[in-house]
């Protein structure tokens, strides 16, 4: 059954960047915030602390109804039965990722260039995901940023779900959904924020008013 997913607050998970608090916690109050779908990317654990974590999530995500993505690792997902994968340019192809989740899940692609756009329709890909649309301290290995008009370049190329991520936060996220973006999708400013829940009340809040 194909389910309508909500991309519009993704908030993608740094436990180093979580001032020291449980992840869990962390993440369970940004959904209470108003966070719509989470993806737990922690790019120094090991295999079975990914997983523990990945599980325990799913668990608690599972009682909200809010999507779990995995990144990168389609063992991990199917372990714990995640909604999906997201996958960069230099992992597992996405027409791979399908092959080995089903026609089911969801797998979410970073497009870096615009000729990827229609490379990843064309191999299966749920959502898109243009990175970065700003530079950020977050991840410093990236590609060129698309910025506002590369934002709407990329709408013009596509009709999938399609969010971006990179430096965002209160004070640019309006001008980036006005765009046509579904979703926008942030490390730092809800992880790292005092109260991931107040931080994700007050960006939900802003989202709500580009999509009045
Ligand atoms: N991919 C492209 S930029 C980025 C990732 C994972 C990090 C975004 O982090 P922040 O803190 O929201 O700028
Ligand atoms: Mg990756």
């Amino acid at each position: 059954m194909l389910k309508i997913i909500d991309y519009s607050l993704y908030l993608v998970t740094d436990q180093g960047l979580s001032m020291g608090r449980d992840l869990v916690d962390v993440v369970m109050e940004a959904v209470a915030g108003g966070v719509s779908i989470v993806q737990i990317r922690e790019k120094s654990s090991e295999t079975k602390a990914f997983y523990d974590m990945a599980r325990a999530l799913k668990s608690r995500l599972s009682k909200t109804q809010t999507p779990l993505i995995i990144n990168d690792r389609v063992d991990v997902a199917l372990a714990v039965d995640a909604e999906g994968v997201h996958v960069g340019q230099s992992d597992l192809p996405c027409h791979i990722v399908r092959t080995m989740l089903g026609p089911d899940k969801i797998v979410g692609v970073s497009i870096n260039t615009y000729e990827q756009i229609k490379e990843a329709e064309q191999q299966g890909a749920t959502y898109l995901s243009l990175s970065p649309v700003y530079p950020t301290p977050t991840k410093t290995d990236t590609t060129e940023p698309f910025g506002l008009s590369g934002l709407q370049a990329a709408r013009k190329m596509t009709q999938k779900p399609l969010i971006t991520i990179g430096g965002i936060n209160q004070s640019n996220i309006r001008e980036i959904m006005s765009t046509g973006m579904d979703g926008v999708a942030l490390v730092s400013a809800i992880c790292s924020a005092p109260s991931p829940k107040e931080a994700a009340a007050e960006l939900s809040g802003l989202i709500s008013e580009v999509r009045k």
